[in-house]
């Protein structure tokens, strides 16, 4: 089956490979919605989950990752034109003062594999600019990724400059990256910790539909 066959190279991170099967499964007249679904993002599910599981690494995520971008940029049309709308916003970025984005750039993946919308505003990024984003553009998250112990103090004033700009009530703030934990989670009042991107993900959807998006 085609979509199976999808999913797999997808797996494979054979991006020219997904792309010839995108076209090819369009051309049978299978729906967007179902190729995006039951072919790439099926098979980003499947990658997601091995790499909660330490069964694949960076590079197998990064590769498969492209090869569900190549696969998407064929159907985005298409899912505009059947009316598929995203499951939700997110912003995203590494916090002030810290350059390290792998870890968030397979969080942005993660999540763009399950249908949400992703605003990718980079590295070094100020409280100001994620309250202010999330604010301006209507997004049910704001998810901060931070690598330092000294950059990860930056999610507090996050969350107070969220309650300074009167949204704290209608954005959830997701924070995690390698020493943040549960506990500094509840210790500045952020709604989740994540520890990975696979749950990263499936939290910020979970909060999507829940707030209706
Ligand atoms: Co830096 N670095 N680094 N570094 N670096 C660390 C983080 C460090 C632990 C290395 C060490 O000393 N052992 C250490 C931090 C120590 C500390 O604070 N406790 C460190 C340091 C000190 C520094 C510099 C200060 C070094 C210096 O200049 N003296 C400097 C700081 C620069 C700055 O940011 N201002 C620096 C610079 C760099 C490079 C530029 C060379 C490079 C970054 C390149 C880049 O990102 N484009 C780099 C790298 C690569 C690392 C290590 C080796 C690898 C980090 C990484 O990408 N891991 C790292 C050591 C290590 O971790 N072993 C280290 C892979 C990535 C997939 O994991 O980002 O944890 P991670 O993401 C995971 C989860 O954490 C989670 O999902 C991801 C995948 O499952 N996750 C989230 C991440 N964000 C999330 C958000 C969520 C949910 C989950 O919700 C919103």
């Amino acid at each position: 089956m085609i979509l199976e066959d999808i999913s797999l190279k997808l797996q494979a991170g054979r991006a020219k490979d997904v792309k010839a099967l995108v076209q090819q499964a369009i051309d049978e007249g299978i729906p967007a919605e179902q190729i995006l679904d039951e072919g790439l993002v099926a098979g980003m599910n499947v990658i997601g989950e091995k790499f909660k599981n330490n069964e694949v690494f960076v590079p197998e995520v990064l590769v498969a990752a492209r090869a569900m971008n190549m696969g998407a940029q064929i159907l985005k049309p298409l899912l505009v034109a059947e009316g598929v709308k995203a499951s939700g916003k997110v912003c995203i970025g590494t916090v002030q003062g810290d350059l390290h984005d792998i870890g968030k750039n397979l969080v942005k993946m993660m999540m763009e594999g399950k249908g949400l919308e992703v605003i990718d505003l980079g590295t070094d990024v100020s409280p100001d600019t994620f309250v202010e984003t999330a604010k301006n553009e209507g997004c049910q998250i704001i998810a901060c990724s931070a690598l330092l112990t000294t950059t990860m103090g930056v999610m507090a004033d996050v969350v107070k400059a969220a309650e300074a700009a009167g949204i704290r009530d209608k954005v959830k703030i997701m924070i995690g990256g390698a020493p943040v934990t549960d506990e500094y989670c509840q210790k500045i009042g952020a709604d989740a910790y994540t520890p990975d991107a696979a749950s990263a993900a499936d939290k910020a959807l979970e909060f999507c539909k829940a707030m209706g998006a």
